[in-house]
């Protein structure tokens, strides 16, 4: 199978999990747009009632909507659960996310779900994170430049996501800066060391967050729990 009906197979197995009455942490990214298309459609076909959408990106918001899920703002209230997609999996289900610069409302409703289900294809899992992907850093606009003299005198290497005249812009008006990561790191204490750096507003390491992840291979879907 393509990739594409791999990710959408691991999808509809993170869908599997809802149920009539919950309130969802709606992901962003390619994986994650299954899984809200699939929510839709089974509230559409009435196979689920009562589902409060909480999205993570205003694409998602956007999709959600017009696959006709009710859609509210994210508020203190506990996410029954939440379904999304990462960048890298490691064998602990700590995670890279980010590369969709949805990070940070992505944090920030998903520390608020019961449970964190994580769906993925195979080429995601890895041994140890930053062996594929950049660790997105969301920093803010305002003296962004300062800020990544900053990163780059911890984590050399890194560059601001799409440099020129008019750098990407996350949801929230600020900027990723993709942090190449070295080789031995330990995720905790990097994770701290960068949120204590002035200008960084968050980073895309989600550490002890996800209980399970759903990862589609050409051999079929695997079920990875911490
Ligand atoms: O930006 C994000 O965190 C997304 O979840 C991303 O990392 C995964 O996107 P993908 O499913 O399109 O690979």
């Amino acid at each position: 199978a393509d990739l594409e009906t791999l990710k959408k197979e691991a999808a509809l197995r993170a869908v599997d999990l809802v149920q009539s009455g919950m309130r969802v942490g709606l992901g962003t990214g390619s994986t994650a747009k299954y899984a809200i298309e699939e929510l839709g459609r089974r509230v559409q076909a009435g196979e689920l009632t009562g589902i409060v959408g909480v999205a993570t990106s205003e694409a998602s918001d956007t999709l959600a909507r017009q696959v006709g899920l009710r859609v509210e703002v994210l508020d203190p209230r506990a996410l029954d659960i939440a379904i999304d997609g990462a960048d890298e999996v490691a064998p602990n289900l700590d995670l890279i996310k980010g590369l969709g610069g949805a990070l940070l409302r992505e944090k920030l409703t998903e520390v608020q779900a019961r449970r964190l289900i994580i769906i993925a294809d195979h080429t995601k899992v890895v041994n140890r994170l930053g062996e594929k992907a950049p660790l997105p850093v969301e920093i803010a606009a305002f003296g962004f430049l300062s800020t990544i003299e900053r990163l780059r005198a911890q984590l050399p290497g890194g560059r601001l996501r799409q440099p020129g005249a008019q750098p990407f812009l996350t949801d929230n008006g600020n900027y990723i800066y993709d942090a190449q990561l070295p080789g031995a790191i330990d995720p905790p204490t990097l994770e701290r060391q960068l949120k204590g750096t002035l200008g960084v507003v968050d980073t895309g390491f989600f550490l002890g967050m996800a209980e399970r992840a759903f990862v589609a291979s050409p051999d079929g879907v695997s079920e990875l729990t911490r």
